[in-house]
């Protein structure tokens, strides 16, 4: 399953977001450092499903698929607050990054209503920039990888010298559990315009430029704009699209009350919706009622709260990832017990069948013959690149998978 990773300042909404999406209960309040540890969660991404233009009649099983839409579940961790100087362990420090190494997306946070400070306080609504925001992490996330590399690096630059390792490949060894390739390595040293056979000589300030650069090719950040129902969120939005970020305005706050409204049966509202209908007025308080209207207000201007949006965004479009029907047998497009599409893969962009058999299992991947497209029933070309709702039928000396 892919990992998220929720980071950002404190009390910029990490928490109420979460909450949104997994529905579970965790403190959230309007001060900074309401949460200490991180909180893990599934929440889903929409994708529409294959099985209607493939004219099938069942459901399939395993993963769900409502309407026509199929839920593909996603890892999630809210992380504590971040603020400035956390590497050198200031509020609660940077330690728990070690739980979202694995991450494939870091989503970062921003008050985009500019109403707390950069430690999280609250302040004037439209007073801070949240570019500041995102800058932090940025900086914060590059000292706290400078950390990790900093401990090898004499040894690390010597060896690369006396040609007894590559500067590539031990870099890459360093990094190895936070999902950093050799080829993000290689640019990093060409962007950073440094002298690879030479590392010795890399000043601290050198080594952290290009840690930076590092940081920025392997985990690129996506920006969640949130409380984005404050009129002073306009503005910040903006200024975080001007500043060349991949952002996405959002809600959370309205999305984890339509949520919980939509699971007490006060409103009927599926995730992604871009309106909601109610289902018993009066059963609701005046004061809800209200809040339910300001929510409907916004989702008009806004085509929805956002936040679901947010997940399918980063996933499909800024990371391009390739979901896929893996199916054993390709005329029934089941696996062998009979479960019709019992599953969907996310593979990272360019992969190939020989990647999504490895997914699968290393057995699969290790004993890879050949692919069949269970839609044309033809043999797939060996440098095939998969596209997303590819139906895969995987041929291997291991076994036919799927
Ligand atoms: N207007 C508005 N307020 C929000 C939104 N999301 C969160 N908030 C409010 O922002 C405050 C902080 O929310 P949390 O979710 O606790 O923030 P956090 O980032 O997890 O904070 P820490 O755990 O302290 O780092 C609370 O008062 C929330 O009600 C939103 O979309 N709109
Ligand atoms: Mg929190």
């Amino acid at each position: 399953m892919e990992l998220a990773g929720l980071v950002g300042k404190p009390n910029v909404g990490k928490s109420t977001l979460f909450s949104a999406l997994t529905l579970v209960d965790v403190p959230i309040a309007n001060y900074p450092f309401t949460t200490k540890k991180p909180n893990r969660g599934v929440t889903y991404l929409r994708f529409n499903c294959v099985c209607k233009s493939l004219g099938v009649k069942d459901n399939p099983k395993n993963s769900l698929c409502i309407d026509g839409v199929r839920l593909i579940p996603i890892q999630i961790i809210d992380c504590p607050g971040i603020v400035p100087q956390a590497h050198l362990g200031r509020g609660l420090g940077l330690q728990f990054l070690d739980e979202i190494r694995q991450a494939s997306s870091l989503i970062v946070v921003a008050d985009a209503s500019g109403g707390t400070d950069i430690e999280g306080n609250l302040v004037e609504p439209g007073t801070q920039d949240p570019v500041e925001d995102v800058r932090l992490v940025e900086r914060e996330l590059s000292e706290w990888l400078l950390g990790i590399i900093s401990k090898d690096w004499p040894r690390i630059a010597r060896a690369a010298e006396a040609k007894q390792a590559t500067l590539e490949d031990e870099v890459t060894r360093i990094f190895s559990g936070l999902g950093i390739e050799k080829i993000h390595v290689e640019s990093a040293i060409n962007r950073s315009e440094l002298n690879p056979s030479h590392p010795t000589a890399w000043k601290q300030d050198e080594l952290r430029r290009f840690v930076s650069e590092l940081r920025s090719l392997a985990k690129p950040l996506i920006v969640a704009a949130n409380k984005a129902d404050m009129p002073t969120a306009q503005r910040g939005i903006k200024r975080l699209m001007d500043a060349g970020y991949d952002t996405i305005p959002c809600s959370a706050e309205a999305e984890r009350t339509l949520r919980i409204a939509a699971e007490r049966g006060y409103i009927r509202y599926r995730p992604g919706d871009k309106t909601f209908t109610m289902v018993d007025e009066s059963r609701l308080t005046q004061m809800q009622r209200r809040a339910l209207e300001r929510i409907a207000a916004f989702m008009e201007k806004n085509q929805g709260t956002g936040v679901q949006n947010l997940i399918d965004k980063v996933y499909l479009e800024v990371l391009g990832y390739v979901p896929v029907f893996p199916v054993e047998d390709p005329t029934r497009l089941s696996d062998r017990n009979g479960n019709v599409l019992p599953d969907v893969y996310l593979l990272k962009p360019g992969s190939g069948p020989r990647e999504l058999a490895y997914k699968i299992h290393t057995e699969l991947g290790e004993g890879y013959l050949y692919a069949i497209d269970a839609r044309t029933k033809l043999k797939l070309a060996a440098d095939y690149v998969l596209k997303p709702g590819d139906v895969i039928s995987i041929v291997s000396a291991a076994k036919r998978g799927g």
